[in-house]
């Protein structure tokens, strides 16, 4: 299997599940601006969306999206899922709460064209957003005691609002914190020559 890539973007969190769940597999970088994988290679012959994550498997089949990734993650290592009858479910409403209303809240905030009004938006959304979550945090992970694919999603657009300078509520910092502390966080990052 090989995760296409890119330093610190949502592709992380895919990168530190597969790490988690002890899956075999091999990173290759992809440049977002050329579309061109670090071998030289057209990433848009691999992803024709032209952003990560991608995960291509052995035969060649290429599964795009964080949601379908990360949930395909979770049903092969279940110990990332989350826990109880709808376990499944609540964990498909976390991917999309953190996809289409956290990780798209800053999408203005990574285009250099953005005005200040605009960006002052983005933050009141995201501050709105996590507050939504810390709520529902159970703690020290989102559903309790054992990290998901999930926390994983969260933590990167936590990195993101630590660089952004945007406040993050007490059970996010200290989710933040646990997910730091993990092996499989540490090595990720450094993979990513984040660490
Ligand atoms: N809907 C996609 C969005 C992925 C996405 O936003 N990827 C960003 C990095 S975090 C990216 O590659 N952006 C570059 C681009 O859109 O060209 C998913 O959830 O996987």
């Amino acid at each position: 299997m090989i995760l296409y890539y890119s330093p610190g973007a949502c592709s992380l969190a895919d990168h530190i599940a597969l790490i988690e769940a002890g899956m075999k597999f091999d990173l290759a970088k992809v440049d977002l601006k050329t579309h061109k994988v670090v071998d030289g290679r057209s990433y848009l012959d691999i992803n024709p969306k032209g952003y990560v994550p991608a995960l291509q498997f052995d035969d060649g089949d290429v599964l795009t999206e964080n949601i379908a990734i990360l949930s395909y993650i979770a049903d092969k290592y279940p110990a990332l899922m989350a826990p109880g009858q709808f376990g499944r479910y609540r964990l498909l409403e976390m991917l999309s709460f953190i996809s289409s209303e956290i990780h798209k809240s800053f999408a203005p905030l990574f285009n250099p064209a953005t005005t200040e009004k605009d960006k002052a938006k983005a933050f009141d959304a995201i501050r709105k957003r996590f507050d939504f979550t810390a709520k529902r945090t159970e703690g020290p992970y989102l559903f309790g005691e054992h990290a998901t694919v999930a926390d994983a999603y969260l933590f990167v657009t936590l990195l993101w609002a630590e660089k952004n300078g945007i406040d993050i509520p007490k059970p996010l910092k200290t989710l933040a914190e646990h997910m730091r502390a993990r092996p499989t966080v540490d090595i990720a990052l450094k993979q990513e020559g984040l660490g």
